[in-house]
């Protein structure tokens, strides 16, 4: 294990309670080893992206500083997955529970298990919105910071948001 980097984690939940879902995934991540939760943003309420016949999602981002590198934290993320019955279905379609690293320090991955930051991030008001409470002005290599993007958003897109807890 190395230095502590710094990273965030999106949260997306659309099965079987997802608020429970989200809840336990902030505890199961805190106990990721070599790694703390530093942050956690609200919970928010989103209209699924992609197939239009799933439930909402519940979408959140936590924090995380770790000493494990990118590859075995995915490992971690998907390990947690499983844990929550995480069948793989359709692209974008209906999950228990959905852990992407969003950005991991100052790296670019581009390799064949894992892009790093995240390819949605920019588009994504389910992810940025949350990004943007907790860290408005970490540095996204590449992209502009979580504010900024925020600011970029339509006034529909974030007024589909709804923050529940
Ligand atoms: N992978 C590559 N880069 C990463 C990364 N940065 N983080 C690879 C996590 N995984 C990464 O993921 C497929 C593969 O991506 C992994 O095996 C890993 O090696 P997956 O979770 O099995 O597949 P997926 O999630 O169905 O596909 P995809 O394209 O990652 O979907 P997204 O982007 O995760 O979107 N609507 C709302 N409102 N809120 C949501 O959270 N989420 C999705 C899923 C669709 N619609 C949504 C939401
Ligand atoms: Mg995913």
């Amino acid at each position: 294990m190395g230095v502590s980097v710094v990273t965030f984690i999106g949260i997306g939940s659309n099965l079987e309670d997802p608020k429970r879902q989200v809840l336990t995934a902030f505890g199961e991540l805190a106990a990721v080893p070599g790694s703390a939760v530093r942050a956690r943003s609200s919970l928010y309420r989103t209209p699924p992206m992609g197939p239009s016949e799933q439930p909402d999602y519940v979408n959140a981002v936590v924090e995380l500083i770790t000493r494990l590198p990118p590859h075995e934290l995915l490992v971690e993320l998907q390990r947690i997955e499983q844990a929550h019955g995480r069948i793989r279905g359709a692209r974008w379609g209906p999950r228990t529970l959905d852990l992407d690293l969003l950005i991991f320090g100052q790296e670019k991955i581009d390799n064949d298990t894992l892009q790093v930051p995240h390819p949605g991030l920019a588009q994504r008001a389910f992810v940025i919105v949350p990004l943007a409470e907790i860290a408005p002005h970490v540095e996204i290599p590449g992209l502009p910071n979580a504010a900024t993007l925020e600011k970029q958003l339509s006034t529909t897109a974030l007024s589909q948001l709804q923050r529940i807890l």
